[in-house]
């Protein structure tokens, strides 16, 4: 999709972790090349993940590509014909890979079949944060990076959708006396500083209000993404795969969650939080009405903003603490793709 980065973000990782991890042939199929690059400028050099044209519900260049064990059908893309022919010619597992939710329904959902018209059965794979999930794609590698900045002032990575929220949490900081470094990474925050406040300096030229220095910095390969995040206090994240990579960070964050029509996706940002911290201490009630108007349930008067940003700098340890207990929660389970792998194998001694 134009301008986000999640779809082929989780896919890369997804293929990347499969061909690692388990030494799958890994044949990827995609239609946007450019977002491809941005995330993995060497994608060329990626051994044994071979990549292939696909256009929706069109085309599949499936010349010279093996029989298939396992197709993976990401975010319901659905197939075109001729992929759908090798598939079931070769009787292979069909899944149907989806969006990331905390959701109950989700749970529920996850490992179930449906059945096609034709009789064929496809499955559901629900990545999730329980145990009875799907889980989430953590490398086999992954280890918690260093922060090798010494910081002399809170440092906060803005990575999120357009917004005019934005703008007022800038000026709450700023209102508050905090010494901020802000760095917005992809395009969104920085055009809405730049349209409704002009907040935001040229590219690598650093924007002074108050006590706030904002800067934008280069997107970085996915490979770099961990430590770019370790770099920081506190991170605005979106979407689904930076969302959950600043879960494993253990650093507190606010989840920017992408956008939905009718503010559908408010019941999956409460189902997250719900799920995150179960009781009701002052910060987490503040940082749930800040969370709430970052992703467009209501607009707080501003000095109701104020007061809830006083309130989380004051616990600034407690939310620490409690971003790092989550993040020990997860990686204490195991990752999607030990599930999938189990999954497989138990699939195909039925
Ligand atoms: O780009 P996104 O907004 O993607 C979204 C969501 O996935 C959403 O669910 C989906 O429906 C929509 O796209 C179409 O946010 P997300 O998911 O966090 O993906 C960003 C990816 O970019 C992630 O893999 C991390 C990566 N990244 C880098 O590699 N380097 C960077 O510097 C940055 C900022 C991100």
């Amino acid at each position: 999709m134009i301008d986000n980065f999640g779809d082929i973000g989780v896919a890369w990782r997804l293929a990347r972790e499969l061909r690692t991890r388990l030494n799958w042939q890994i044949y990827l199929f995609l239609d946007d090349w450019d977002s491809l690059r941005c995330l993995a400028p060497d994608y060329a050099n990626e051994s044994g993940i071979i990549l292939k044209n696909w256009q929706e519900n069109e085309f599949a260049d499936v010349e010279n590509v093996c029989a298939p064990h396992v197709v993976i059908e990401m975010f319901a893309c659905r197939l075109p014909e001729n992929v759908l022919v090798i598939l079931k010619k070769n009787q292979a597992i069909w899944l149907n890979w989806e969006y990331l939710s905390a959701e109950n329904w989700a749970v529920r959902t996850h490992g179930m079949q449906s059945l096609q018209a034709d009789g064929y059965a496809k499955y559901f794979w629900q990545m999730g944060f329980v145990p009875e999930s799907g889980g989430l794609i953590r490398e086999m590698a992954f280890r918690q990076p260093e922060n090798l900045i010494e910081p002399n002032a809170l440092r906060v990575l803005l990575f999120g959708y357009q917004s005019e929220i934005w703008v007022e949490t800038l000026r709450a900081w700023q209102a508050l006396g905090w010494r901020v470094d802000v760095d917005c990474v992809g395009w969104q925050v920085g055009q809405s500083l730049h349209e409704l406040g002009d907040l935001l300096a040229e590219n690598g030229k650093q924007y002074i209000l108050g006590s706030l220095k904002i800067r934008q910095i280069d997107f970085v390969p996915q490979q770099n993404f961990d430590d770019l995040l370790a770099q920081y206090d506190w991170l605005f994240v979106r979407g689904e795969d930076s969302f959950v990579r600043a879960q494993f960070s253990g650093k507190p964050f606010f989840w920017h969650i992408y956008p939905q029509n009718e503010l559908a996706h408010l019941d999956k940002l409460v189902a997250f939080w719900d799920g995150v911290w179960r009781d009701d201490a002052t910060w987490q009630v503040a940082h749930r009405a800040l969370s709430g108007e970052l992703n467009g349930a209501f607009r707080l008067p501003e000095n109701e903003r104020m007061a809830h940003w006083q309130t989380l700098w004051g616990c600034r340890a407690d939310w620490a603490s409690g971003a790092r207990d989550w993040q020990m929660f997860l990686l204490n389970q195991s990752d999607a793709v030990t599930r999938l792998a189990n999954w497989c194998d138990l699939y195909n001694t039925k």
